[in-house]
């Protein structure tokens, strides 16, 4: 082996910059939403508050563990049978059986006739991922329409899988809700076929949903043009409260026999962030299709990461086929959410009690996570230089990280902004 030689300047001790073949690299951005937290980390104020990644927050401001993942977690650790072997391809088999039982329901007649593919995949996004490059080997219409707006890794995770991505309107922000007509137009004028991108509840980042009756219109009309629904399932549990409600939506296009894919994350409503665990549902029309589908989702994932990680999706199957501590996570996932809700409560009265313009009756109407504020990027700019406040610049706001003692701090940033900035 050639010995590398590293020159050492003698007087900086240091070593010399030399010509790098990668010279031409320029610096590229930080991501507008996982940057927040870099700047965030970066300053030294004691009053900073993180505002920018959906992730929870205690009312103590600490990424919370659940119990039951704790408890989960020693079973796992106290089982001195288990091993460190490879998954299979698709992941655990356990996992994903009860991963589509979640989602689809348990009575799900897809999951009965055996027409459910799914695999166990890198949280939501490695699912998501997953699902576009099988469509662009596999699916004889390559665009995807995704709403207007939407999570900011959409375009990125769907392009470089494959397929070309186009939007569809979803947001108005004169009522700041959901531009229902004109959603209906763009998708009614998409090409027969289209794939289109659904958020299952708790559209990140407008916190717009559809309601029931515009879901099945939404429904019908997807069917009626032979579109492809692709669901996006990131806050199942976190809009409502419930795990069978938040997944309406995806019941719903199930339910009517046609096909669909779904991508679940069990980062929010499992506190899994970090272990990555997800899975990706393909609902075919008969079990053949399915299972043919699954061999071909395999010859997808082996050169990507190969097969999945362990431990999170562990976690998970045991949670999900234990009745108690089924039980008990239905419960930790409901104080979470329930939590947010107040904060909304919280911060919707505080702006009120200090006069601040506008109306800001959204703050209590949206839903899951985050507030899309109508806040412009000149107004979030001002917030964080003035108030350490650090959220991503579209105005969007993780109601996750706010607490009963730091609403007051928000309330102030809000109102100045609103008050000050233009
Ligand atoms: N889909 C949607 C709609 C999301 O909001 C997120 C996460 C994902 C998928 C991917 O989550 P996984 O962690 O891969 O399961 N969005 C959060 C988290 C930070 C990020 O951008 O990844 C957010 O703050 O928007």
């Amino acid at each position: 082996m050639e010995k590398q030689s590293i020159a050492v300047s003698p007087t900086s001790g240091r070593s010399e910059a030399r010509n790098s073949v990668f010279d031409h690299v320029v610096r590229a951005p930080e991501d507008p939403i996982l940057g927040v937290t870099v700047a965030y980390n970066k300053d030294p104020s004691p009053v900073k508050l993180n505002l920018g990644v959906g992730a929870y927050r205690t009312e103590e401001g600490k990424p919370l563990v659940l119990n039951v993942v704790r408890k989960a977690e020693q079973t796992l650790v106290n089982d001195s049978s288990r091993v460190k072997e490879y998954l299979p391809i698709v992941g655990l088999a356990d996992f994903n059986k009860l991963s589509a039982k979640l989602i689809l329901g348990a009575d799900s007649p897809a999951i009965q006739e055996n027409r459910v593919a799914t695999v166990q995949s890198l949280s939501g996004t490695g699912s998501l991922r997953v699902g576009a490059e099988f469509l662009a080997r596999h699916y004889h219409e390559r665009t995807i329409y995704i709403p207007q707006p939407t999570w900011g890794n959409h375009p990125k995770v769907f392009g470089l899988g494959g397929l070309s991505v186009k939007t569809y309107r979803y947001y108005d922000p004169a009522t700041r809700g959901l531009n229902f007509q004109g959603l209906l137009e763009d998708l009614g004028s998409a090409p027969s076929g289209s794939v289109v991108l659904l958020h299952a509840c708790a559209h990140n980042p407008t916190g717009v949903d559809p309601t029931p009756e515009q879901w099945e219109q939404i429904r019908q009309l997807i069917r009626s043009k032979a579109l492809l629904p692709f669901f996006d399932s990131a806050y199942q549990g976190f809009a409502s409260g419930s795990l069978d409600t938040d997944a309406l939506s995806v019941r719903m296009f199930v339910a009517d026999g046609g096909e669909c894919f779904v991508a679940q994350s069990y980062a929010k409503n499992m506190g899994l962030y970090g272990e990555r665990v997800g899975a990706l549902s393909i609902v075919c029309s008969s079990a053949d299709v399915a299972s043919r589908v699954e061999s071909q989702l395999k010859l997808v994932i082996r050169p990507m990461y190969s097969n999945p990680p362990i431990h999170g999706a562990s976690i998970v199957a045991t949670i999900l086929k234990d009745r108690t501590l089924f039980q008990e996570w239905t419960i930790e996932l409901k104080a979470m959410a329930d939590r947010i809700i107040s904060m909304r409560h919280q911060l919707f009265e505080a702006l009120r009690s200090r006069g601040t313009p506008g109306d800001w009756s959204h703050i209590i109407k949206q839903i899951g996570m985050f507030t899309f504020t109508g806040l412009n990027s000149e107004q979030v700019a001002f917030m964080t230089k003035e108030y350490h406040i650090y959220m991503t610049s579209d105005g969007r706001i993780s109601m996750a990280g706010l607490s009963s003692k730091t609403v007051p701090h928000l309330a102030d940033a809000i109102h100045a902004a609103a008050t000050q900035v233009a």
